[in-house]
């Protein structure tokens, strides 16, 4: 009378909904490391580990608590290397008679989840993931007859809704959002209190062992390895940042800084979405420690906006948009994604630094992502399904869920305006006013042309030229075209021609990824 749990690598959570309604005498969990999910984009190595080190100790976890747990490493030789596979291998060996599992974070994985049943012939329950704040039907019912999805409309109502940073029905301290306060430029001789790093235990380093031999191959430095893998560690890198980084987390949020990877942020991202940390915990502990004196509100407010706000919104927007949302392309963008995307061979600074700390730590924060990265790629006009794949597969907190709306919206402009309502595109001075990075670049950030002119520049006006039928009307955007139509023809043709000499020049596609 065995009910089958399958349960997901970005599912590590004990009060998971399966687990909660379970019976731990009739239930056998089932727990898959599967060559499919690492290679159906080729993840950073990172990330991997991570993963798979995070599944391990989990799975230890609900051993001790009494689950029974069949755990399938990736080297097992009887490993079907798929979801549907092994459930459908584990629900004979065990004589299932029904299984149950929570909706996974992609399209992809839930019709995998949807076609359980038919592969078994036994009853299959999909449950609704409710370790979100927000459930699917909330979402759709907010943004039904919307004429636009503002997420700062979103948010006031989760904070009404949770009452998190709430007095009664005010927002705490007065406002409901303080970012006039925060996004300072990167202050000189600033000190960033470093995330706290876990030395690997036998688990983690029997992990990397099998990372380095299956996929050694793959983008991304495995080593050194200090990843928070267990919920104990978890814990401990959450009050490690509310006590030394989130105080600062809002003045600086938007900072860039060389050689300094980390700043004020929280890199609590992977721990989220992988269950280990809970979205209403973290909220509750930044809370707590505005309500105790020791964070400032801007900082409080402006963390507990990015979980409560971003985090549920593009959650929302994720399953809204529906499956065929990754391959929007509204800009029409073709161009292949340079080869040092995988490199980091540039000579752009700000690209090569991204780059750089994507590679050592599976991590960039969210500048470098929608600023750097994003802005670039929609600059050069790189094939949306590319950038999406490379986000997808280098960062160790990256879910189709969360990653989708990130890139395809809110960074490329791909969904028409569903997200966002003006493209994040930027040219150097933006760069230069919220970093170091221009200063120390071969290119010079106040020139448009030349053979020394910072390449965001040229790129920045040919991008509106190029798009002014798509995005000449929006209003949002009047601006920066009126500016345009002030430079001399001749000005415009030589930026034109600039963009153009920069773009054949751009390297094409990397072969081995
Ligand atoms: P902090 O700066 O400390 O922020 C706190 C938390 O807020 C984060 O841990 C995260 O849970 C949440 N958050 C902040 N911004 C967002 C956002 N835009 N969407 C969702 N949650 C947010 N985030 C992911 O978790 N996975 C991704 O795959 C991902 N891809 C992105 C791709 C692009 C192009 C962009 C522009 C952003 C992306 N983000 C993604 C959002 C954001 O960049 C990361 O959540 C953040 O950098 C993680 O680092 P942190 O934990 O130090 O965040
Ligand atoms: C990202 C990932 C990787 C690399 N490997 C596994 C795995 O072996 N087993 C697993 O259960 N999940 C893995 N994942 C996460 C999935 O690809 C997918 O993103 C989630 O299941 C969606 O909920
Ligand atoms: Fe990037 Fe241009 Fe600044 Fe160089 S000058 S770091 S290319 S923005």
């Amino acid at each position: 009378m065995t009910i089958l749990i399958p349960l997901l690598g970005d599912q590590l959570s004990h009060g998971l909904a399966a687990l909660r309604d379970a019976d731990k005498a009739d239930s056998v969990v089932l727990m898959m490391e599967v060559g499919a999910e690492a290679t159906y984009v080729r993840h950073h190595q990172k990330k991997i580990a991570f993963l798979f080190s995070a599944m391990r100790h989990f799975a230890a976890e609900l051993r001790a608590a009494g689950w029974t747990v069949d755990y399938m490493a990736l080297d097992d030789p009887a490993n079907g290397q798929s979801f549907d596979a092994e459930v459908a291998r584990a629900a004979t060996r065990h004589a299932a008679i029904a299984i149950v599992t929570v909706e996974g974070g992609e399209w992809r994985v839930l019709a995998s989840q949807q076609g359980w049943g038919a592969l078994t012939g036994l009853p299959c329950r999909i449950l609704p993931d409710d370790r979100f704040l927000t459930s699917r039907a909330d979402f759709a019912d907010w943004a039904r007859d919307r004429k636009r999805l503002v997420m700062e409309d979103f948010y006031r109502l989760m904070r009404r809704h949770t009452g998190i940073l709430m007095d009664g029905i005010t927002p705490a301290g007065g406002q409901w959002n303080y970012d006039a306060d925060n996004r300072k430029p990167p202050a000189k001789g600033m000190a960033y209190p470093p995330p706290p790093t876990f030395a690997p235990d036998a688990v983690t380093t029997a992990v990397l062992t099998l990372v380095a031999d299956r996929f050694g191959t793959h983008f991304g430095d495995l080593l050194p390895f200090a990843r928070a893998v267990t919920r104990e560690q978890a814990l401990a890198a959450l009050a490690d940042f509310i006590a030394r980084r989130l105080p600062r987390f809002g003045d600086f949020q938007d900072a860039m800084v060389a050689g300094e990877d980390h700043l004020f942020h929280s890199e609590l991202s992977s721990l989220l979405n992988c269950g280990l940390l809970s979205a209403l915990e973290v909220c509750q502990a930044a809370e707590a420690a505005y309500r105790a004196g020791a964070v400032p509100i801007n900082a409080a407010e402006g963390f507990i906006r990015q979980i409560l706000g971003w985090r549920e919104y593009v959650r929302g927007i994720h399953w809204m948009a529906g499956p065929d949302y990754t391959a929007r392309n509204h800009l029409a963008a073709t161009r292949d994604l340079p080869a040092f995307y995988w490199t980091g061979d540039t000579d752009l600074r700000c690209l090569a630094e991204a780059i750089g700390a994507t590679r050592r730590h599976a991590h960039a924060h969210h500048i470098q992502r929608l600023m750097v990265l994003g802005n670039f790629a929609m600059l050069a006009g790189v094939d949306p399904v590319q950038v999406h794949e490379w986000f997808l597969a280098v960062y160790d907190d990256a879910y189709e869920w969360v990653e989708a709306p990130n890139v395809i919206g809110m960074s490329q402009f791909a969904d028409g305006g569903l997200m966002g309502s003006k493209p994040y595109a930027a040219g150097g001075a933006y760069i230069n006013r919220m970093s170091d990075y221009c200063r120390g670049c071969r290119y010079d950030v106040k020139q448009r042309t030349g053979l020394n002119a910072c390449p965001f520049n040229s790129l920045y006006w040919d991008f509106l030229a190029r798009h002014r039928e798509t995005l000449g009307k929006n209003h949002r955007l009047l601006r920066m075209y009126d500016g345009w139509d002030r430079f001399a023809a001749e000005e415009q043709r030589a930026v034109r021609a600039q963009a153009a000499g920069f773009l054949a020049r751009l390297p094409g596609k990397a072969p081995r990824y």
